[in-house]
């Protein structure tokens, strides 16, 4: 089980409202306590923070605000004498226009490094390159006065998307992962890993001809083309190939790698694993991100994954993240609580987004508090509301940072139960239930590594599957309406946890559930 920490949000250890790497160490005890078998920690890299650290000015240190290179040692000695993995992000895709190679490469046409970026003159009637657009609104082109050339930046104008077709760029930032294999992480969380091959040709992407209505979180600009030029484009697969090669040798085959990948089609996803399994370990699974919990059955997008995936291929599943809007606040209290219990039971590696296990829901961040920056360009797409710090106590700042520190974004509301210390010392609340599961994927071998098949014959409200190791079977059935349901199982069985908290009772021919109960059980003949 995996954990996301969003590492300016999780614990300030410096009181300058802003997590920090010592503040992951000082909380790793609590992860121990919870069952986290590794953490990824979001870019730590030093970063003028246009985009609050996707925009790296040197991948090889430590930014001032998170700590030094020695802190971040630190946190991995320290991960490691708990047995917790560590994980760090890569951000391949593009630099800040501060860092050294950019600075050098806008410096003249003739700059050594001009072409480990993408320049283009302007066209014939001085309009810009392509019609390619950023994902954080507006055009994917930015004019440099001084060189006299458009370069093209996929996010935002201040990161400039390398060149990857370029030998020295692929060398330069393989050389980055060795850097850090050898401060001893144990993998890499890739950042937009099908972007980083283009068109060669930069051919303007076509008119999408069915604009999907529920993908609007990027934007209806957005939304209006097709973006095959830009992501996922064929090339991109030798690279993560070569890289995985290149990592295999170094870490001893012992890192993993774990893959931003935000098709929506499933054969476009799967190539990420390699024809051969030997590219991305964990494509991202973001198959349930935009799931409507209260409306419809998780299982059909659940087995269609399952059909995908090639043999010998391992899933990983993802509720949510840095970028999106919190599962609790998208599902609701009980649906969420359900939500948990599929995530820790469905076949594959679940990576959990920091204080989830609490049932953090998204925080309302008024105007002038509003720091991410595709908010600022596209209202209403912010992803601050999903990024606010974890509270650990009540009290205003929630031991977070130390009172009369103001957080760099509002804490939620405290005094309500969505605190680490209080949950703690409730068995029915959401981290003491995702505490519990956890604690059952370690002690049932089935639930961690069985197969999985989902069961027919329940009524369609209700889904359930059966996960299956060495004789050892396991039902996780989850009731999805507001009614209660009948879930049919043959044979006689036992309940090894529920949302619902109160029960472990033993059942013959089937079990009744709650409304939005999600349980676990042993079947035992
Ligand atoms: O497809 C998405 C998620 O379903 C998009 O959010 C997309 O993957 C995302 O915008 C890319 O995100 C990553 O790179 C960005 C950075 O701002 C995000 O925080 C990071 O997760 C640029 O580096």
């Amino acid at each position: 089980m995996l954990l996301e920490i969003y590492v300016r949000s999780f614990q300030d250890s410096d009181a300058d409202g802003i997590g920090d790497l010592a503040g992951v160490t000082r909380r790793l005890d609590y992860l121990q306590w919870l069952g986290v078998d590794g953490i990824w920690l979001t870019p730590f890299y030093r970063s003028p923070m246009a985009d609050f650290g996707y925009d790296v000015s040197d991948y090889e240190d430590v930014d001032p605000l998170f700590g030094t290179l020695q802190t971040f040692d630190e946190l991995v000695a320290e991960a490691h004498r708990r047995g917790i993995r560590v994980i760090v992000d890569y951000v391949p895709n593009h630099t800040s226009d501060r860092h050294p190679w950019f600075i050098e490469a806008r410096a003249s046409r003739a700059s050594a490094k001009r072409d480990w970026y993408i320049w283009r003159d302007a066209a014939s009637d001085g309009s810009l390159p392509n019609n390619w657009l950023s994902l954080f609104g507006g055009p994917a082109w930015e004019w440099d006065e001084r060189s006299g050339q458009y370069y093209l930046h996929t996010f935002l104008r201040e990161q400039p998307d390398l060149n990857w077709r370029h030998p020295e760029v692929r060398a330069a930032m393989f050389e980055v992962a060795r850097f850090w294999i050898r401060h001893g992480v144990d993998g890499f969380r890739i950042d937009v890993a099908g972007a980083v091959m283009k068109d060669p040709d930069l051919r303007d992407n076509p008119p999408n001809p069915n604009p999907d209505p529920t993908a609007a979180a990027f934007g209806d600009q957005w939304e209006s083309q097709l973006h095959g030029h830009q992501f996922n484009h064929p090339d991109v697969d030798e690279v993560w190939r070569e890289f995985r090669s290149f990592v295999d040798r170094y870490a001893n085959r012992e890192a993993v790698l774990i893959a931003e990948v935000s098709s929506r089609d499933l054969p476009a996803w799967v190539r990420y694993y390699g024809e051969q399994l030997d590219a991305i370990h964990l494509p991202f699974g973001f198959h349930l991100l935009h799931h409507r919990w209260r409306t419809d059955s998780p299982r059909p997008i659940v087995d269609a994954v399952e059909a995908a995936i090639p043999k010998g291929a391992w899933p990983n599943w993802v509720l949510g993240n840095h970028d999106q809007h919190r599962v609790a606040s998208k599902a609701g209290r009980e649906w969420a609580r359900a939500a948990m219990v599929l995530l820790l039971t469905l076949r594959g590696t679940p990576m959990l987004y920091y204080g989830d296990e609490l049932g953090m829901t998204d925080v309302p961040v008024p105007p002038e508090r509003v720091r991410d920056p595709w908010e600022r360009n596209v209202p209403g797409l912010g992803r601050d509301p999903a990024r606010t710090p974890m509270p650990w106590e009540p009290g205003p700042t929630g031991g977070f940072c130390p009172p009369g520190v103001e957080p760099w974004l509002p804490m939620g509301p405290t005094g309500r139960g969505c605190d680490v210390a209080t949950q703690m010392s409730d068995p029915t609340s959401m981290l003491s239930l995702t505490r519990e599961v956890i604690r059952l994927r370690r002690l049932h071998p089935a639930l961690a590594l069985g197969s999985y098949r989902a069961l027919d014959g329940t009524p369609p409200q209700v889904f359930a599957y059966l996960r299956e190791l060495d004789g050892e079977r396991l039902v996780v059935a989850i009731n999805l309406s507001e009614e209660g349901h009948h879930c049919p199982l043959a044979g006689t069985g036992r309940v090894l946890v529920s949302s619902a908290t109160d029960r472990s009772d033993s059942f013959s021919g089937g079990i009744g559930l709650r409304p939005v109960e999600a349980l676990v059980a042993r079947l035992e003949d």
